[in-house]
């Protein structure tokens, strides 16, 4: 029964499944389900794609029926699984907080003794209230947590939050984060020395991909005698590569920047006489 191949398990539809996809497809390797499958074969790698609904991937994963799979942190620490966390995957991001109705008297964590507090993550909860010393009660619901207080069925809830739109509308108030996650790769504990293989091949993309996403290639003109301020802005991956114009007194620079410090960058830049900036997205980036 089982092959040689890396069985992934990724989420079969809802907020993950299309992050999940194009990493994968950004990794070259391709993933089509056209005919709404369990299971199917991927392109241009030796590996066995489940989709399955979020919630199973931790068994999954821990029972080796998958080798590897992609899920929520929130997901996978309620289901106090034992697997490995192999990376973090930068999409999926929110947060696990209490909330409270807009007007309610409670403050903070400390003021929920003898609350009640209803949620989709009695084990998360439970845990949290447990490490600050805190004794309330937790009302299990699978679905619209956020409606539990406005009809009478808890004090609290403990929701995941993204925009914070939807405790808004409900008249909720964030009060503190329980826990903040992302999607992140895990993997089953007893992979063969095979398995690992695969594991560590497609880690190394996965790296570079999220190392590009980040990134930015930037090229310029700059007048050659601001070229040392303007080299001093931009790190590269070792040092920008600067290279003559055909028209004398300039030249062409080129180098890689981070995404969150890129517009501080390109105004500076502006300001020492940099000119025809262009910015290319990196598809890969192996350091
Ligand atoms: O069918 P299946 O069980 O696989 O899917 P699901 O319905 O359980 O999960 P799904 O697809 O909704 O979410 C999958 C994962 O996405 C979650 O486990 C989180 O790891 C991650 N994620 C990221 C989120 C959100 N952001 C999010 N905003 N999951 C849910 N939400 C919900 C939240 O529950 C609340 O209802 O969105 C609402 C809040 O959003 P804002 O933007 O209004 O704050
Ligand atoms: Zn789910």
């Amino acid at each position: 029964m089982s092959n040689g191949m890396l069985k992934i398990a990724i989420q079969k539809s809802g907020r993950l499944y299309e992050d999940s996809v194009k990493l994968l497809k950004d990794c070259g390797i391709g993933v089509r389900n056209g005919g709404n499958k369990l299971k199917i074969e991927a392109e241009n790698f030796p590996m066995e794609v489940f989709f399955l609904r979020d919630d199973d991937i931790p068994q999954y994963v821990e029972d080796g029926v998958a080798d590897i799979g992609i899920v929520g942190e929130n997901v996978l620490y309620e289901s106090e699984k034992r697997v490995s966390l192999i990376e973090k995957l930068g999409f999926g991001k929110c947060r696990l907080s209490l909330a409270v109705p807009r007007n309610s008297a409670i403050q903070s964590a400390s003021d929920l003794n003898r609350c009640k507090i209803a949620t989709s993550y009695p084990n998360l909860v439970k845990n949290f209230l447990k490490k600050n010393n805190i004794e309330a009660e937790i009302h299990v619901i699978s679905g619209s947590v956020e409606i539990a207080p406005g009809i009478g069925l808890s004090d609290a809830i403990a929701d995941l939050v993204s925009s914070g739109s939807t405790l808004m509308t409900n008249g909720l108030r964030e009060m503190e984060v329980i826990l903040h996650s992302e999607a992140v790769l895990i993997k089953n504990k007893n992979l063969s020395a095979g398995k690992l293989e695969f594991v560590d091949k497609l880690l190394f993309r996965i790296k570079a991909v999220m190392k590009a996403r980040g990134t930015k290639y930037v090229l310029l003109n700059a007048p050659n005698n601001r070229l040392q301020d303007i080299i001093g802005l931009l790190p590269g991956m070792k040092s920008p590569t600067v290279m003559p114009l055909a028209e004398p007194g300039w030249s062409s620079v080129h180098s890689v920047l981070n995404e969150n410090e890129f517009w501080d960058i390109i105004e500076k830049l502006k300001d020492y006489g940099a000119q025809g900036i262009l910015v290319i997205p990196i598809e890969k980036m192996v350091v």
